[in-house]
């Protein structure tokens, strides 16, 4: 059994150091332990401070992609290391590492294939009340829409068993932690939430610089989830509405037409079928977004053979280097580096 425990890093050789001297190096019920941090185009040293650190892996990317972007390719380099189980973590050392192991916990006695760690939200002292409250609400709309019992929505600390990581897809490309549950409630991955502990702040929050700004990019990422996950819902339902709206304007103007007075109420009419025209267009557009949805999820599925695929040929191109000389296996002196 290997974990890799994974790091997405944008510009963080001040906190790096820190994360990475309290992460474990062996954990109970695992073989090996190796650590991977996601260089998401840092103008700075987090790449030295990772390899001064002992990381085993180093995924580069030539400019900033974004977290959610950096989130995935650090899944997928993973799984090309042949990791069993995935571990997440931040790198301004928030959440305490000592807790990993209760996160892999429930995937080792297969109880579920994600775990998603939950902070003690009401006890995190420099989280102002309106943080704390956007939170609760964010991870009680994520509960709704995946119909899981995650306690705490956007947590980054999470153990992910290979099977669920070459499952999961993120198309949007502020956050990765919503989409995720989301994805995970809706193709039956099982997922819980453990309790963790969290230290004390190193430095504020880059992805939340503001409410407004937080509140503002987390409805666009539930308006684009919902739009991607329930599209004939999304467009067709509205499309109902408004087409029902302007049957009845129409049935208002046919009272009056056959009543003899239709000559004054021909704007009426006109409403009448910009809105049924509107309406209709919207049925169609749910009926298209729904068969392309059905696509999205051919892919998807293809993506995560191919997923499995890679996982399958490292296997073997490790069992074959392991034949020619098996004293150059995890050597942790042996730091790699992908570019991308
Ligand atoms: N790869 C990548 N990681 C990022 C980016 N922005 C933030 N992160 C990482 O996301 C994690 C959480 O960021 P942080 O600013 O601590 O946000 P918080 O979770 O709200 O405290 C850290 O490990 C950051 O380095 C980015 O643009 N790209
Ligand atoms: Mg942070």
């Amino acid at each position: 059994m290997k974990v890799i425990i994974q790091i997405p890093c944008y510009n963080e050789e001040e906190t790096l150091g820190i994360t990475l001297d309290a992460l474990p190096s062996s954990l109970q019920g695992i073989d090996t332990v190796e650590w991977l941090v996601i260089d998401d185009g840092s103008t700075d040293a987090t790449a030295e401070v990772a390899v001064r650190h002992g990381v085993h892996h180093v995924v580069t990317n030539r400019t900033n992609r974004g977290l959610a972007h950096a989130f995935l390719r650090g899944l997928d380099a993973c799984i090309q290391y042949g990791a069993d189980i995935i571990v997440n973590t931040d790198a301004d050392n928030q959440y305490c590492a000592d807790d990993i192991q209760k996160l892999i916990d429930p995937i080792l006695t297969g109880e579920a294939e994600i775990v998603v760690g939950a902070r003690p939200i009401l006890q995190i002292g420099h989280w102002s009340i309106k943080k704390k409250i956007l939170q609760k609400i964010g991870s009680k709309v994520v509960r709704m829409a995946s119909g899981t019992l995650i306690a705490d929505a956007p947590s980054g600390f999470r153990a992910i068993s290979r099977e669920a990581a070459v499952r999961l897809n993120v198309f949007d490309n502020y956050t990765y932690t919503l989409e995720t549950i989301i994805q995970a409630g809706r193709k039956g991955i099982p997922i819980i939430s453990v309790p963790i502990r969290t230290n004390p702040d190193l430095r504020p929050s880059r992805l939340m610089r503001g409410i407004p700004e937080y509140i503002r990019n987390s409805l666009f990422t539930v308006v684009r989830i919902f739009m991607t996950y329930r599209p004939f819902r999304f467009f067709a339902v509205p499309g109902l509405l408004i087409f029902n709206g302007g049957i009845l304007l129409f049935l208002r103007f046919l009272l009056f037409y056959l009543t003899g007075d239709g000559a004054g109420h021909v704007q009426s009419l006109i409403i009448s079928a910009l809105f049924m025209g509107s309406g209709a267009a919207l049925m169609v557009t749910g009926m298209i977004a729904d068969l392309i949805g059905v696509n999205r999820q051919l892919l998807e599925d293809i993506r995560s053979r191919v997923r499995e695929l890679e996982y399958e040929l490292s296997k073997l191109k490790k069992n074959i280097l392991t034949h020619k000389s098996p004293s150059s296996e995890n050597n942790p002196e042996d730091v790699e580096k992908k570019k991308g």
